[in-house]
């Protein structure tokens, strides 16, 4: 009884010194904009504040656009708690994700993403964009045409065994009629 006693509280201690690290993490609690937010015109920094000072220096923030291309303009500043980076005028008008990596003080990276829309165009959407190319390419897609098809094709087909049967019952039937023959 007492050697499960002395587990039961090893047990406890080892889940409360795994629960300690975790939750010393730094958590993201707000942004500028913040999740979900509908903007009319782009900002020109987004910011991000956590829990707890990041460690300077090894903060990583993007803004991503509808057809992927990136608008943070340079490298983010860190700023005790808060980590921001300044944006570029933005393009076409729909959806953008602010993606963050930041090291918290007990060395842990952190990473997630704040997304926002832009709902009228922004100025530099006349711009052309890189090219970008979404679908695979042609030679893909065929391949997996054929692939798809191979499949249809295959497991046992069952044809052969039906002419094999078809043979065999005709087999006999001759069989039989040269044995009456015969008698
Ligand atoms: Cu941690």
């Amino acid at each position: 009884m007492r050697r499960i006693a002395l587990l039961l509280a090893l047990i406890g201690i080892g889940l409360l010194a795994g629960a300690g690290p975790a939750s010393a993490h730094a958590a993201l609690i707000g942004s500028d904009p913040p999740e979900g937010a509908s903007l009319a015109s782009g900002p020109q920094r987004v910011s991000l504040t956590f829990s707890q000072s990041v460690q300077t220096g090894f903060s990583e923030v993007t803004v991503v656009g509808p057809n992927g291309e990136q608008w943070q303009a340079g490298e983010p500043v860190d700023d005790g708690a808060v980590v921001s980076v300044p944006v570029r005028p933005l393009g076409p008008a729909g959806e953008y994700t602010i993606g963050y990596r930041v090291l918290s003080a007990d060395s842990h990276p952190v990473q997630g993403s704040v997304r926002f829309t832009l709902t009228e165009p922004g100025s530099a959407a006349a711009a052309p964009a890189a090219p970008t190319s979404t679908a695979p390419p042609d030679g893909a897609a065929g391949d997996t045409a054929a692939r798809d098809a191979a499949a249809g094709d295959g497991g046992a087909p069952v044809w052969p065994w039906l002419v094999g049967a078809g043979v065999l019952v005709a087999l006999g039937v001759v069989a039989a009629l040269r044995v009456g023959r015969a008698r």
